[in-house]
């Protein structure tokens, strides 16, 4: 398929340490894709779903052990260890290595080695990179073949370059004990053992997209960011590109994928998705920041997806989707998950592939269950979704799931504000990785678990690209959607009315509308969220519109405590946004 003596020599040596008994290089082509489905129908690997009302979509169980991504045992691995800074694991790679194909060898024994190569982003698009992942998962062929570019082509765009990233994922047991997510960003390597949950093993999605690609966007000027990507169409029919960070399972899929209110659309606005997860930035020909979205599917949250809350994203579903962990309906052979209809299936299969019993009061499918879907799938996929060039982004918004403090709201005063505004981001755990949930932790710019190198040198990147955009850069916004009241209520309904908020922020953007400056930045006035049919008085918008300064100093506070972490790499510019912060809440 390829001469590239950089790829050959590569994959040889793979060969050589795991020891297949058969290799199958991967063309991305229909008939291969189709007959390594009836492989894993076979093996159980994946359970046809009913064809009339799914067709081409398939059901695949992890092992109960392997459900999200695993922080703690996802590892940098760079030569010296304070590059990879005090948020990341560090292993030193030699180590790294040693141990890996320690773990690796043999391993493939009795198994079949598949070679896939792909693009992130358009093949051939300047902003797209190319990988190379080996596994000996089915499951993992077929996600990619969803979520990247799969295709011999991309062996055209490499030719005889080395510029591509080697990635190797070996099931092995699925023992969690032994399971290692390691990234080498100086040597372009990922390496990924005993798992075979996507985040873990999708090794173009997270370990590639982010993780490799933040350090690469580093050297090379550009940024690698968990930001979905919509664009707004206005009446006049001018379309305005958001870029937006949440924390995983903090509403990206949802807000890239909205439909706005009634009273919009009989304006005629649109909402256009360019990427519900990740975008890869750059300074284009004009001087402005153009982005594009380097995957080619969803592999979206299950739970909470129906009909109302984001039909597009349901509608995304309904075929050539392959779900994980949700829960099998055995009268009609389709899936269900928590949030779907208030009507569970009681003849069902729970997502551990276990007998339901609707008297145990378990969850039906996982809480970070999901589908692998087709971007095309999308009713609302933007018309420049394979444009090479990307879409130029006009506003930056970073957000989290606060119960409490940050307001529905707000502006940055400008570009040094906005990177203090993303560094000090915080938001509630989820289920989309192991561990405790619910529990406020700070993750700036929602890359904490995804940041390649020091953050400190992430944050000194963010203000360098600032300075390189000058007065074209986006402006950056922070909202929350999350508050809630005193019994626990979400307070802001969300969803498709999160459009009056982004109306906001594009109309701030256009100079359209004034604000109100308070010590944390700008808040619209209340009068100014329009709240045409909706169901909400102004004054419990206003409750969702207030800075609480005792509560901000003692976030400040925080913050304080936080940024000691980074030491003489925190730059300068943000230690004095913090003093003026904590100045401007005296
Ligand atoms: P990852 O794929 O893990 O990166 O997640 P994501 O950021 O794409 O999150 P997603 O859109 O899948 O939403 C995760 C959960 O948040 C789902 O259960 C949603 O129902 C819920 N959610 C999304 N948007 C909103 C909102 O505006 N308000 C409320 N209350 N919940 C929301
Ligand atoms: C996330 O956790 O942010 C996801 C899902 O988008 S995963 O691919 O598992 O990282
Ligand atoms: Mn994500």
């Amino acid at each position: 398929m390829t001469t590239n003596q950089t790829v050959l020599q590569w994959i040889n040596q793979m060969k050589e340490l795991v020891t297949p008994d058969n290799v199958v290089w991967i063309d991305g082509s229909e008939e291969q894709l189709e007959s390594l489905r009836k492989q894993a129908v076979a093996s159980g690997e994946l359970k046809p779903l009913n064809q009339e009302k799914l067709p081409g979509c398939y059901l695949h169980n992890t092992a109960v052990n392997d459900v999200a991504r695993v922080e703690h045992r996802t590892f940098i691995c760079t030569r010296k260890q304070d590059d990879a800074g005090p948020t990341n694991n560090w292993m030193d790679p030699e180590e790294a290595y040693k141990m890996l194909y320690d773990i690796a060898r043999g391993s493939y024994k009795g198994r079949t080695m598949y070679i896939i190569p792909y693009s992130m982003g358009p093949i051939g698009s300047p902003l797209a990179k190319i990988g190379i992942e080996v596994t000996d998962s089915i499951y993992v062929v077929l996600n990619m073949a969803i979520m990247t570019r799969v295709s011999s082509k991309v062996f055209d765009v490499l030719g005889d370059s080395n510029d591509w990233v080697r990635g190797l994922h070996c099931r092995c047991d699925i023992n969690e004990e032994k399971r290692y997510i390691c990234h080498f960003p100086e040597d372009n390597t990922i390496i990924s053992v005993n798992s075979g949950y996507g985040g873990n093993v999708l090794l173009g999605k997270k370990c590639f997209a982010l993780r490799i690609a933040s350090y690469q966007g580093k050297q090379e000027k550009w940024m690698a960011e968990h930001m979905l990507i919509l664009g707004i169409e206005n009446p006049q029919g001018e379309v305005k590109y958001i870029a937006a960070a949440f924390p995983s399972a903090c509403g990206k899929t949802n807000l890239a994928m909205l439909i706005p209110p009634e009273h919009y659309l009989k304006q005629g606005y649109k909402v256009w998705c360019v990427g519900d997860d990740i975008a890869w930035m750059r300074q284009g020909p004009d001087g402005r920041l153009w982005a594009i979205n380097p995957e080619n599917g969803f592999f979206g949250v299950a739970p909470g997806t129906n009909e109302k809350s984001n039909p597009n994203a349901l509608a995304t579903t309904r075929k050539n989707t392959i779900f994980t962990n949700v829960a099998l309906n055995l009268d009609d052979n389709t899936v269900w998950w928590e949030g779907l209809d208030k009507n569970p299936p009681k003849n069902a299969l729970n997502w551990k592939g276990e007998k339901y019993d609707p008297a145990s009061g378990e969850k039906l499918a996982h809480p970070n269950s999901r589908f692998t879907a087709p971007a095309k799938n999308c009713p609302c996929i933007s018309p420049e979704f394979e444009s090479p060039q990307g879409v130029p982004i006009s506003a930056i918004v970073f957000g989290g799931r606060r119960a409490k403090l940050a307001p529905l709201v707000y502006q940055s005063k400008d570009w040094e504000n906005g990177v203090f505004v993303g560094s000090i981001m915080a938001s509630e755990t989820t289920a989309a990785a192991t561990g405790a949930v619910g529990v406020v932790r700070r993750d700036p710019m929602a890359m904490l678990p995804f940041c390649g190198y020091h953050m400190g040198d992430y944050f000194a990147h963010w203000l360098e690209m600032g300075k390189m955009l000058g007065d074209k850069a986006p402006k950056i916004f922070h909202v929350n959607w999350f508050r809630q009241d005193e019994n626990g209520n979400f307070i802001w309904p969300g969803f498709g009315e999160n459009m009056r908020v982004l109306n906001w922020i594009i109309d701030r953007c256009e100079g359209k509308v004034d604000a109100v400056e308070t010590p944390i930045g700008y808040l619209p006035k209340p009068e100014d969220i329009d709240l045409t049919g909706l169901d909400m008085s102004v004054d419990t918008l206003k409750t969702i519109l207030e800075v609480d300064k005792d509560a901000w100093r003692e976030e400040a506070e925080g913050i304080k405590e936080f940024y000691t972490k980074f030491g003489d790499r925190l730059p300068a510019v943000l230690k004095n946004q913090l003093d003026n912060l904590i100045k401007n809440l005296a």
